[in-house]
């Protein structure tokens, strides 16, 4: 493999040298994009150290300092750096670069997306348009001119205001911008292209107009009023909650069809994968509407956790991240059903940071090793990162969380600061003290409590004893006791002896004692999920029928239930033949019948997911766990049938609505639908659904539990929806998924024929991941088949995808390298391919750094 050295938070250094303001001009053009680049720059105190700029993929034209041109002697050229030395104290330092946008196929850096050209910066990007001090706290004030084809781009975008605009020769025009603000360099953006545009504006507290603008490709207007909705109300929250107001006199907001991820959050001018901005009753799911909502919302408030204020350096990624995650499930709790959303969160949570915590890349939510930054956008940084700011807040309730944000910015607004910084804003405000709290941010992996009790009749007491324990990670690192806030309910016999509050876990072991019980209690721990741990203690059935009907907290109530499935899942993994008692039909029996509201009566019924199972337990035999699964909800399908049926059938309305009620409606619906599919009327459900479907959330249902229980009609509807799509990307995109879902033996021959669908680009982010990495991630049963055709599979499109584009090679490789959870069979397979890739001799730093960590 090819050297590459990590870099280490310890070794962190202020920068030797300062860029305060950053006059760019960028002459587009599809193969020779020409950018000049002048820059005030002055040393950070007196040295005489070289000035060592960032630059990658480009070809550097001149080199000017003041008015002298450099010749070739005054500079070193490395593959990534430029190194000036005899600087004087203070100079105009001016750099002109030449780069191909359309060979960028990594989309870091300036790229063309079908017709746009466009810009990813974050993390290290902007290194491949200019040279560049690469790092967040090098903040300067960016002037951007752009130039192209008046015709072909009659937008010209970037950061800021526009200050000027004009023509000039050959058909060419120019738009300047200025952006007022200091920002590092990863905020940069431009944008380039013919657009329909959606307006609109908001009028903040303080009574200053924004103008809003929506960009999308021509005929998509129509899908785009959701996006500009979810904006207006992502202003307002963050107004009534946390007094932060929109700071420039216009938003801009481009969605584009490449794009690596979900969206970004440049300065004024938020770049979107269009997943994440389009769209409307018939093409769109509810799922999609609620995730635009949340994805526009977490961009626009990045606005002030992250942009006015942000990270002195990428180890710091959290202070954003975490922070802005926190505050867009926050609002989308307020936007909906607040269990329900909560729910969502500590799904992703439970299935997939415990395994990224259980697997080769452990990391704290402030790593201190990195070898490629942008490995390390992970569910850990963002996540779990979002979990601890959650904790903070219960633990400092919501007055004094505000308070410590408020602080925050008046300290630190308009710098580029540490985790550290943000606790002691925090800790400060509300005079508390979070030192043993902070070992979250340099402790990797899922702590344990172990749970037990004790109810003495004598004395009316209950003792609850809860001890931390803290499972060695791959990292190899020694773990401290960590200030861990769990939420309990002490549910007892008689509903007036209920008891509920904080408990703060500091100490290895320690031991609570509650007066005044009657009677042994049922504790519920952790409700709304307050730590993100995993909780052992033995609950019998009773037990969770209890929590299940009376806990006063709803995410305990539908905890209960998980609880009670993954325990008979655990047991059918080693007997099959288990024969499951009538009551855990009828537990679910009870919330069909319960007045809770259906989407979370949707969520109760749903059992706990194979990567949810494969977290919870070691060494998985993955045929076995996918077996235990389907017996059980079939044992589930078959006692409550006719209860599905008549759900199913009372919820199917020919009138489609978009309110909350509707969309806990469809989510029982296709809840019950999922059961009904294991029985006799199967296909014909599932082809009624398909043909009377009115909006994608019944559509795709449909063809989902078509593919996942391989119906009878599989073929047909799948034709059938192709042709009504076709031409339509992201719809398309859950056809391919939908056939990466297929529960047949022949499913990996199916996705290898349609690599060569004409629709079919490995180069579009959206249509690798709805492919490939559906098949990887969601269909357990033949990506892990004994036969390691699964893993072969993967292997092959990883190898054409390390130099395609390493950063989705590096997102794919995740369930191959966390092999450790699978048993001894499986993980011999998987390291296979692992080593086969870790020979190619053109390898990736992304994936360099995932290998040398799964291989070690
Ligand atoms: N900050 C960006 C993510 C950038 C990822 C770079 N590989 C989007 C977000 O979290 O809002
Ligand atoms: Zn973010």
């Amino acid at each position: 493999m090819t050297e590459f050295s990590p870099r280490y938070l310890k070794d962190y250094q202020a920068p030797d040298y300062k860029i305060s303001n950053v006059n760019l001009t960028i002459q587009l053009d599809d193969t020779k994009t020409i950018v000049t680049n002048v820059m005030d720059v002055t040393k950070a105190s007196e040295h005489q150290r070289a000035l060592v700029l960032d630059g990658e993929h480009m070809q550097l034209k001149s080199v000017m300092v003041n008015d002298t041109k450099l010749d070739r002697s005054q500079y070193q050229l490395s593959d990534s750096t430029l190194s000036i030395a005899n600087l004087p104290e203070q100079f105009i330092l001016t750099i002109t670069t030449e780069i191909n946008p359309v060979a960028n196929t990594a989309l870091e850096g300036l790229y063309k997306s079908a017709d746009v050209y466009c810009t990813q910066c974050e993390a290290e990007g902007f290194r491949r348009i200019t040279y560049f001090l690469d790092r967040p706290d090098v903040m300067a004030i960016y002037t951007t001119k752009i130039i192209a084809d008046k015709t072909s781009f009659p937008f010209l975008l970037a950061n800021g205001n526009k200050i000027e605009q004009g023509e000039l020769a050959n058909n060419l025009h120019f738009v300047t911008w200025h952006d007022p603000f200091p920002k590092p360099c990863y905020l940069f953006a431009l944008v380039a292209g013919d657009f329909e545009l959606l307006t609109d504006t908001f009028t903040t507290k303080s009574g200053r107009e924004v103008n809003l603008e929506l960009f999308v490709d021509k005929g998509n207007l129509s899908r785009s009023e959701h996006a500009m909705a979810s904006l207006k109300k992502s202003m307002l929250w963050d107004e009534q909650q946390f007094n932060l107001e929109y700071d420039l006199d216009i938003y801009m907001i481009v969605a584009v069809d490449f794009f690596n991820m979900g969206a970004m959050e440049n300065k004024g001018l938020n770049v979107f994968n269009s997943k994440f901005v389009l769209a409307d009753d018939l093409s769109a799911t509810d799922d999609d509407f609620f995730n635009v909502e949340a994805v526009i919302a977490h961009e626009y408030f990045h606005n002030w956790t992250g942009n006015r204020v942000t990270c002195r350096d990428w180890f710091q990624l959290s202070l954003k991240e975490g922070l802005t995650v926190f505050r867009d499930q926050q609002f989308s709790a307020d936007m909906h059903s607040s269990a329900v959303t909560r729910i969502k969160n500590v799904k992703i949570v439970r299935a997939q940071q415990f395994a990224e915590d259980a697997g080769p890349m452990a990391h704290p939510i402030r790593p201190e090793k990195v070898m490629e930054m942008n490995n390390f956008y992970t569910l850990t940084v963002y996540e779990k990162g979002s979990e601890v700011i959650r904790m903070m807040h219960t633990i400092l309730g919501d007055d004094a969380f505000k308070a410590g944000i408020e602080l925050y910015f008046e300290r630190h607004d308009g710098q580029a600061v540490t985790c550290d910084d943000f606790v002691a804003a925090m800790s400060d405000a509300s005079n508390t003290c979070l030192s043993q709290f902070k070992y979250w941010y340099s402790q990797s992996g899922t702590p344990v409590l172990i749970v037990s009790d004790d109810y003495h009749e004598e004395t009316n007491t209950y003792q609850l004893t809860i001890e931390q324990s803290h499972p060695q990670t791959h990292d190899k690192q020694e773990k401290q006791n960590l200030h861990i806030p769990v939420n309990f309910e002490l549910i007892s016999n008689d509903e007036n002896d209920n008891q509920q509050g904080l408990l703060h876990c500091k100490q290895q072991k320690q031991t609570w004692t509650f007066e005044n019980v009657s009677s042994k209690p049922v504790p519920a721990l952790l409700g709304n999920f307050s730590a993100p741990v995993k909780l052992n203690y033995h609950y019998d059935d009773q037990a969770l029928n209890t929590l299940m009907v009376n806990a006063a907290d709803e995410f305990n109530r539908w905890d209960a239930g998980q609880k009670l499935f993954a325990g008979y899942i655990k047991q059918l993994i080693n007997n099959p033949e288990l024969e499951l008692p009538l009551q855990v039909a009828s537990a679910l029996e009870q919330v069909l019948l319960s007045n809770a509201d259906n989407a979370f009566k949707a969520e109760q019924l749903v059992l706990p997911s194979f990567d949810e199972m494969a977290a919870a337990i070691d060494e998985v035999n993955s045929g076995a766990l996918v077996r235990a699964i389907s017996i059980l909800k079939r044992f589930i399908a078959q006692q409550l049938q006719s209860h599905f049926l008549h759900t199913y059938q009372s919820l199917c309305t020919s009138e489609f609505a978009k309110d909350g009620q509707a969309i806990g409606n469809r989510a029982l619906k296709n809840v019950c639908l999922d059961y009904l599919a294991l029985l006799d009327s199967a296909n014909e459900l599932a082809l009624n659904q398909f043909k009377q479907a009115n909006n994608m959330t019944d559509q795709l249902a449909a063809i989902k539990v078509a593919a996942v229980n391989d119906l009878r009609c599989f073929e047909d509807v799948m034709v059938e929806f192709a042709r009504q799509w076709q031409g339509n990307t992201l719809v398309m995109d859950k056809w391919f998924t939908i056939n990466a879902l297929h529960n047949n033996e022949n499913v990996v021959q199916r996705i290898i024929g349609l690599l060569e669908h004409p629709e079919f680009s490995i180069d579009n982010p959206n249509r690798a991941r709805a492919l490939i990495g559906a098949f990887a991630f969601y269909n357990s049963k033949y990506f892990h088949h004994q036969d390691g055709s699964g893993y072969e599979f993967l292997f092959a499109q990883l190898v054409k995808l390390n130099t395609i584009n390493p950063q989705v090679a590096s997102r794919l490789i995740t369930p191959l390298i966390q092999f450790k959870s699978f048993d001894k069979t499986q993980q011999k397979l998987m390291k296979a391919e692992l080593e086969k890739l870790s020979r190619l001799d053109n390898l990736s730093r992304d994936l360099i750094e995932k290998l040398d960590a799964a291989l070690q």
